[in-house]
C-alpha cells in the first residue's frame, strides 16, 4: 500500500508544479452533463472513455460501473454480470435486438458479438425497472451503435498492446438530407496475455491432460474481423427507414477456464428500424422494429494435451444459434405526461451437438422458444419537483426441446416433459424527488419475472465414465424478483455523489447444485428462495488546478434463503480511487482498484475462496486537431491476482483459475478525418 501512497503523492505534487493548461477541463463538463441527464438508477458509459483503456471487449470496459464485474474464461469474450445477477438474469441487447451466443458453455455471450467502434455508448438500468423488454430481471445493458453525422466523416484508430494486442478500426460515413451510410471494418488479434508472474495464460500445469501443446503455448489467443454497414433514409419529413448489417468472424478464441477452444465464433446481424415521430394526435413517436442473428459455433480441444493421441481432437462440440424477433412501439402525450405502449415477440433457436470418442449427442437438444409480451409505461410529473412513474408488463413463453434427450431428464429428475408454457407478469413503481436543484432522491419497487433458459430446463451431456453429467431440469419455474431500490445524487458545483442500495427477494432464483443419480450424480439446475443486497457509492470530487479525485464502492451480499447458504458467485467489495489532471489538451490519470477477498462461497459446489488484490494503472491522454493519443500502464506493479468470478463451477470449466493481466502497456490513437 505505501508504494501506492508515495506514487500518488509525487503524481500531485508534480501535477501541480505543472501549473494550469491552455484552456477549461471537457472532462468536468462531461461528468455533469451526464449526471444531469442520466436516471439515478441507471448508469451511462460513452464509448469515448474506453478508448482510454485497454479493455479488450464489453465486458472489460463496463467494469469502470460500480456494480459491474465480469467472468474471465480467456483473453476475450468476458460474461457480464450486473450486481450477481448474470446469464439469463439480465438483458444485454444491441439496438433492442436480442442476441444470444450458441456456445453452450458461454464462450460467446451476447455482448461479444458486436465490436467498440461500432458502439457509440453502452447504458447500464440496475435493478427490474425496465418493462420494456422481456426478462431485466437483475436489470438491462442496452448497447447504442453509432449514428452518422450530418456531412462526410471517417474515423481510423489503431491500438498496440503488451502481447501483440492489436486492435485497428476504420469507419466512414456519409449523411445528407435524404439518406444516410455508414461502413465500417475492426480487426483485432493477441496473443495470450501474460499475468503477474510472467506466465502466459496457456502455461498452466503441463501435466494437466487440459493444458496447452507447448506449441500452442504462444500461438494466437483470438483473431477477429468485423464488418458492419447502416443505411438509413428519410422517406417524409418525419419518417425514417434504418437497416443495419454486420458480420463478426472470430476463429482461434482460446478459454484456459474451460475444457475446449473456439476453431470459430461466426455472427451474422441484421436489425431494422421504422420510426414516425410527430405524428399528432398527441402520438409523440411511432417505432417497428425487426431483427434477425444467428451464431455458428464450433469448438475443439485440439490445442490441448488431451487431443493427443485422438486425431484431430478427442472432443468437440458444434452449436448454433438464431434469434428473430420484433417490436411495436408507440409513445403518447397523456397529461402532462407520457405514455408508452408496445408489443414485442421473439423466437430462438438453440442446438449443440457434442462429439467425444464414446459418442455424439445433442447437448442442446434443438430447443426452440419463443415470447409474446406486450407492456405500458407512464411517466408523469406530480408536483414541481416529483416525477411518477409506473410500469407493467405481461409475457407468454413457450418452449420446446425438438430432441429427445429424455433419457437423461429421466435419470435426475424422473420426468418425460420436453415442452413448456409459462406466463409471467411484472411491474414498477418509481418516484423521483428533487427538493432543491442539487439534491435528489429515487425510491422505486419493481417485480420481474423470467422464465428458465433453455439450457438451464433441456441442456443434456452425458459425461464418460464417473464424471458427473451436466442436465438441465425440465420441471424448474420461471424466477421472481422483488426489489426495493433506493438512491440520492448530489450534483454541486464541486462535488458530484451518487449512491445507491437495492435489496432483493428472489422467488425460484435458478442456481446450479448437484443431483444424485442412480450411478453417479449431475450438475443441475434448481430454484431456490434467495435474498440479495448490496449498493454502490461513487463520489467526485473537482479540484482547483483542473484536477479530479474519484471514487467508488460496490458490494453485494447473497444468501440462499432455501439452503441456508451463501449463493454462488458473488463479487466481493470492490473500491475504486483515482485522481485526474484534466485540461483541454492533455490529461493524466491515476487508478488504484481494490477488492477484498471472498470468503463467503458455495462449499457444496466446491467454489473457493479468493483472496482479495490491489492494482495500480497510470493513463495519459492527448489531445491534437484531429488526432486523440491515449497511452497507459495497467496494474503498474505487476501484482498476480484472480477476479473471483474467474473461478467458476464444474461442468462449465477445466478446474483453471484464469488470472488477470500483469502488467501492460498500451497506445491508442484515434484519428477522424
Ligand atoms: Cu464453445
Amino acid at each position: 500500500m505505501k508504494r501506492y501512497y508515495i506514487l500518488i503523492s509525487i503524481w500531485m505534487v508534480a501535477m501541480i508544479f505543472h501549473g494550469r493548461s491552455f484552456a477549461e477541463p471537457i472532462f468536468l463538463e462531461e461528468i455533469i452533463v451526464r449526471g444531469e441527464k442520466e436516471a439515478l438508477q441507471e448508469e451511462c458509459l460513452d464509448i469515448k472513455e474506453v478508448r482510454e483503456t485497454p479493455a479488450r471487449d464489453v465486458g472489460e470496459a463496463l467494469k469502470v460501473i460500480e456494480g459491474i464485474n465480469v467472468v474471465r474464461k480467456g483473453a476475450i469474450a468476458n460474461d457480464l454480470v450486473l450486481r450477481s445477477f448474470k446469464r439469463d438474469d439480465i438483458n444485454v441487447l444491441i439496438d433492442g435486438m436480442r442476441i444470444y451466443g450458441a456456445c453452450p458453455n458461454r464462450m460467446d455471450p451476447n455482448s461479444f458479438h458486436i465490436d467498440f467502434m461500432e458502439i457509440e455508448a453502452i447504458s447500464v438500468l440496475k435493478g427490474p425497472f425496465d418493462v420494456k423488454n422481456p426478462g431485466s430481471l437483475g436489470g438491462l445493458v442496452e448497447i447504442r451503435t453509432i449514428r452518422p453525422n450530418k456531412g462526410w466523416e471517417a474515423h481510423v484508430n489503431a491500438f498496440t498492446g503488451s502481447d501483440e494486442n492489436i486492435s485497428t478500426s476504420f469507419s466512414t460515413s456519409y449523411a445528407g438530407d435524404k439518406a444516410d451510410l455508414l461502413l465500417g471494418y475492426s480487426y483485432r488479434y493477441s496473443l495470450p496475455y501474460r499475468d503477474g508472474n510472467g506466465n502466459r495464460i496457456t502455461e498452466f500445469d503441463p501435466a494437466d491432460l487440459n493444458a496447452y501443446k507447448d506449441q500452442e503455448k504462444d500461438d494466437k489467443a483470438y483473431s477477429i474481423n468485423t464488418y458492419w454497414s447502416k443505411f438509413g433514409i428519410n422517406l417524409l419529413d418525419n419518417h425514417r427507414l434504418e437497416i443495419d448489417y454486420a458480420r463478426q468472424d472470430a476463429d482461434d478464441i482460446i478459454y484456459p477456464y474451460l475444457l475446449m477452444d473456439a476453431v470459430y465464433d461466426d455472427t451474422d446481424r441484421l436489425n431494422m428500424n421504422y420510426e414516425i415521430s410527430d405524428l399528432g394526435h398527441r402520438i409523440e413517436k411511432l417505432k417497428a422494429q425487426f431483427y434477425w442473428n444467428q451464431v455458428k459455433h464450433d469448438m475443439t480441444d485440439e490445442r490441448r494435451n488431451s487431443s493427443i493421441g485422438f486425431g484431430e481432437y478427442k472432443m468437440k462440440c458444434y452449436a448454433e444459434a438464431e434469434t428473430f424477433g420484433g417490436k411495436l412501439e408507440s409513445g403518447i402525450a397523456l397529461h402532462s405526461g407520457r405514455l408508452t405502449l408496445g408489443v414485442d415477440y421473439y423466437s430462438r433457436n438453440w442446438e449443440a451437438e457434442n462429439t467425444l470418442p464414446v459418442r455424439k449427442q445433442k447437448m442442446m437438444p434443438d430447443v426452440d422458444s419463443s415470447n409474446i409480451g406486450t407492456y405500458i409505461e407512464y411517466g408523469q410529473p406530480m408536483w414541481e419537483d416529483t416525477r411518477l412513474t409506473f410500469g407493467m408488463r405481461l409475457d407468454y413463453a413457450k418452449t420446446k426441446a425438438n430432441d429427445d434427450r429424455t433419457d437423461l431428464y429421466t435419470l435426475y429428475h424422473n420426468t418425460i416433459d420436453r415442452e413448456e408454457e409459462d406466463f409471467c407478469a411484472g411491474g414498477n413503481i418509481q418516484i423521483l424527488c428533487s427538493p432543491v436543484k442539487e439534491l435528489e432522491f429515487f425510491g422505486g419497487f419493481g417485480c420481474i419475472s423470467r422464465p428458465p433458459g433453455p439450457d438451464e430446463r433441456y441442456i443434456a451431456m452425458q459425461k464418460p465414465q464417473m464424471t458427473p453429467d451436466w442436465v438441465g431440469n425440465p420441471k424448474l419455474d420461471p424466477s421472481e424478483n422483488r426489489e426495493f431500490d433506493f438512491g440520492i445524487r448530489y450534483l454541486g458545483d464541486i462535488f458530484y455523489g451518487k449512491t445507491t442500495f437495492f435489496y432483493s427477494d428472489i422467488k425460484d432464483f435458478i442456481t446450479v447444485y448437484d443431483v444424485e443419480g442412480p450411478v453417479k450424480s449431475a450438475r443441475s439446475f434448481r430454484n431456490v428462495d434467495a435474498i440479495l443486497y448490496g449498493g454502490e457509492i461513487s463520489l467526485n470530487l473537482f479540484l482547483p488546478f483542473d484536477f479530479h479525485l474519484q471514487g467508488g464502492l460496490s458490494y453485494t451480499r447473497g444468501r440462499d434463503d432455501t439452503h441456508d447458504k451463501p449463493l454462488s458467485e458473488i463479487p466481493p467489495l470492490q473500491i475504486r480511487i483515482a485522481s485526474r489532471y484534466d485540461g483541454y489538451r492533455y490529461f493524466t490519470e491515476i487508478e488504484g482498484v481494490f477488492a477484498d477477498d471472498q470468503h463467503r462461497v458455495d462449499s457444496d459446489l466446491s467454489e473457493e475462496k479468493t483472496a482479495g488484490w490491489g492494482i495500480m494503472n497510470l493513463k495519459f491522454g492527448m489531445k491534437l486537431k484531429k488526432t486523440n493519443i491515449f497511452a497507459g500502464v495497467h496494474n503498474l506493479f505487476d501484482r498476480q491476482y484472480y477476479e473471483h468470478l474467474s473461478y467458476q463451477r464444474d461442468p462449465f470449466r477445466s478446474g483453471i483459475k484464469v488470472p488477470e493481466t500483469g502488467r501492460n502497456f498500451y497506445l491508442n490513437i484515434a484519428y477522424s478525418l
